[in-house]
């Protein structure tokens, strides 16, 4: 459907892979090195900036960058590339205001019309709405830095590949469309007037983290909050805290210090447990804590206690509302604080409720996670990428449970070492900014990928890295599941390293009819939780008919009804993410006059109208009717 054009770095750089995102590679300082011989000094550096990931970014005091920004469309890349598609050194992140020597200057930020930040830009300007490529974004700010302190840019997610410059000096770059980056502009920042260039490129490659192929809009653009946080020379990056598994009074945990020589002092607090203690940072810059907390009152959907936190070490201090809980697999039951606790829940895209586009706003988050509490449910499966902080930080508040995933969706290039690179460091940047909320039960690693033995080497190393990362929650995916007749069979060889075994299937919509399910036998291979993490079928809000008919709300109801009476059949079922809480917005989904380019299996239409499953779903959930015979204690 849309444009494609070469994106903003398509040659060498491509090749390092730049965002420094994934320690791992060893090499990576040298091929800087390398390109700062061929490429000239902006771009070179930009590959050798290491972004520091800031843990709780919305809990620190930060200058906000949002609102109106310069734009410049570039579908060309001109703004990096001569007309023989060399680099230019008088690129527009130069921010040039008057012609030097002979050449005239073809750009000006200042008269550029204006976009807003955070926000998609398709949906803010006509023009934009199909554009995929280049989109070079301005804005001025005045700062006052104290002496010796560091300063970070961060931004909360720009889709797809984001190149930073402050005052024309290169910042850093970063690939992934949908979490968090912190570039270091210490050195470029001066007191008093400064300005920021940053290039979004929302060109979909085949070697991305998704790929070309994905069931959602390419929103591109700065599409979440852009802000400036100062921190001391030696600054809290990163912490967890967690309850043991298996107790309930032993918080455990670690921070990490930034710029700290080994025996640098921490201390962590929890004043309304009267809880303080001190420790000391190793040589990796981490001081650990074991709290004995006897007091605690446990985090639960029904009681979603939170504690404030304070981590506090010379300069730094830190506070986070933490929720104390543990999670744990026994055969195949799920425990919630030591009990079986069956997941009653909804898939949700980050597509906002009534203006559509991409969702950041805090009242997005409360309308979405609202219609999730109205329908009954205690779990929402934020599909198919990390999803705006806002929805976990309000998961955490409002107790619902959370299964977060990284874009491994379809067929990603599985064979290609640099991909798996690309899908490690979504997942280790996912993990380092949610794992302190208590809602996060699950880390998902990938979404419907084609079986092959590259795909299950691949998967089967991300799920050791999300362990490596985050010991403390279960680990599952969306799996695909085999046909025979009328059987299901569930037996991905993945699934032996999955904690929890997510499914999805669509009988009565791109196989059989909604009755078939009543038929149908599962087998499934595996003695592990089973959660069916999508059925569903398109129904445009206000078509009516009979219960046979496609597209009519009438034929959605039926589906999930006898969807429901088959679930109730899986012995291992605990739990269930029907597709999909609200109609997104799909360039697949082009019928005219039902689909208009919006994905219909939503139970709420885009602009907030329930459909009759909705209905049959919130019915279902609140009398438990469903995942009631698997023994949950209340
Ligand atoms: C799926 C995908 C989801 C799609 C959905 C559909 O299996 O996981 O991203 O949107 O099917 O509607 O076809």
């Amino acid at each position: 459907m849309l444009h494609h054009f070469a994106p903003l770095n398509e040659f060498p750089l491509d090749a390092v892979n730049f965002i420094a995102m994934d320690r791992e590679l060893k090499t990576f300082r040298s091929v800087a090195i390398f390109l700062s011989l061929i490429l000239g000094a902006h771009l070179a550096a930009l590959a050798q900036t290491q972004p520091t990931l800031l843990t709780a970014v919305d809990h620190r005091k930060t200058t906000s960058l949002d609102g109106a920004w310069h734009t410049i469309v570039d579908p060309y890349a001109t703004g990096l590339y001569d007309f023989h598609q060399h680099l230019r050194d008088d690129g527009y992140f130069q921010n040039a205001k008057r012609e030097s020597g002979d050449s005239p200057l073809e750009y000006d930020f200042a008269k550029s019309p204006t976009l807003k930040v955070p926000g998609d830009w398709n949906t803010q300007r006509d023009a934009l709405f199909l554009y995929e490529g280049t989109v070079w974004y301005q804005k001025d700010f005045s700062y006052s830095k104290a002496a010796g302190n560091r300063l970070f840019l961060h931004v909360g997610a720009a889709n797809y590949r984001s190149y930073v410059w402050v005052n024309g000096r290169p910042g850093c770059q970063h690939e992934g469309g949908f979490t968090p980056f912190d570039c270091e502009i210490t050195d470029q920042i001066t007191n008093g007037a400064n300005f920021a260039v940053i290039a979004v490129d929302s060109t979909r490659l085949a070697n991305g983290i998704p790929t070309l192929q994905t069931d959602w809009w390419n929103y591109g653009g700065l599409t979440r909050d852009v802000s400036l946080v100062e921190v001391p020379a030696q600054f809290i990056d990163d912490y967890t805290l967690q309850l043991k598994r298996g107790t309930k009074d032993q918080i455990d945990g670690w921070v990490h210090m930034e710029g700290a020589t080994p025996g640098t002092s921490v201390s962590a607090e929890i004043p309304e447990l009267r809880l303080s203690e001190k420790a000391t940072v190793d040589a990796d810059g981490r001081a650990f804590f074991h709290l004995h907390a006897p007091a605690l009152q446990l985090w639960s959907p029904e009681h979603p206690k939170l504690y404030r936190v304070k981590l506090l070490s010379g300069k730094d201090t830190l506070e986070d509302e933490i929720g104390f809980r543990t999670v744990e697999v026994h055969g195949n039951e799920i425990w919630l604080n030591g009990s079986p606790i069956f997941l009653r829940g909804i898939s949700v895209h980050a597509e906002a409720p009534i203006r559509t586009g991409r969702a950041y706003t805090d009242q997005d988050a409360q309308t979405l996670l609202g219609w999730v509490r109205e329908l009954g449910a205690n779990f929402v499966r934020l599909a198919h990428y990390p999803h705006d902080e806002r929805m976990a930080r309000l998961a955490d508040k409002m107790g619902l449970l959370v299964w977060s995933e990284v874009p491994v969706y379809w067929a990603v290039q599985f064979e290609d070492p640099e991909v798996l690179a690309k899908a490690k460091q979504q997942l280790r940047e996912m993990i380092r900014r949610d794992r302190n909320k208590a809602s996060i039960l699950l880390w998902s690693v990938a979404n419907e990928t084609p079986l092959t033995p590259a795909r299950t080497q691949f998967l089967s190393t991300l799920v050791t890295t999300a362990r490596e990362e985050d010991p403390s929650r279960l680990i599952t995916a969306a799996l695909l599941v085999r046909t025979e007749g009328m059987q299901k069979i569930v037996d991905d060889p993945l699934g032996a390293s999955l904690d929890v075994i997510g499914v999805n299937e669509y009988i009565g919509w791109y196989e059989h009819k909604p009755e078939d399910a009543d038929k149908t036998e599962w087998q499934i291979k595996f003695d592990k939780p089973l959660i069916v993490s999508e059925f569903g079928g398109d129904t445009k809000a206000g078509l009516h008919g009979t219960a046979s008919q496609r597209w009519t709300e009438e034929y959605q109801a039926s589906l999930y009804r006898h969807q429901l009476g088959m679930l109730n059949r899986i012995p291992s079922l605990r739990g269930l993410s029907p597709w999909i809480l609200m109609d997104f917005r799909s360039p697949r989904r082009p019928l005219p006059g039902i689909q208009d380019f919006f994905n219909r299996k939503g139970l709420i239409s885009e602009s907030g109208k329930r459909k009759q499953a909705f209905y049959i779903l919130q019915k279902a959930y609140q009398q438990q009717s469903v995942g009631k015979a698997h023994g949950e204690h209340p």
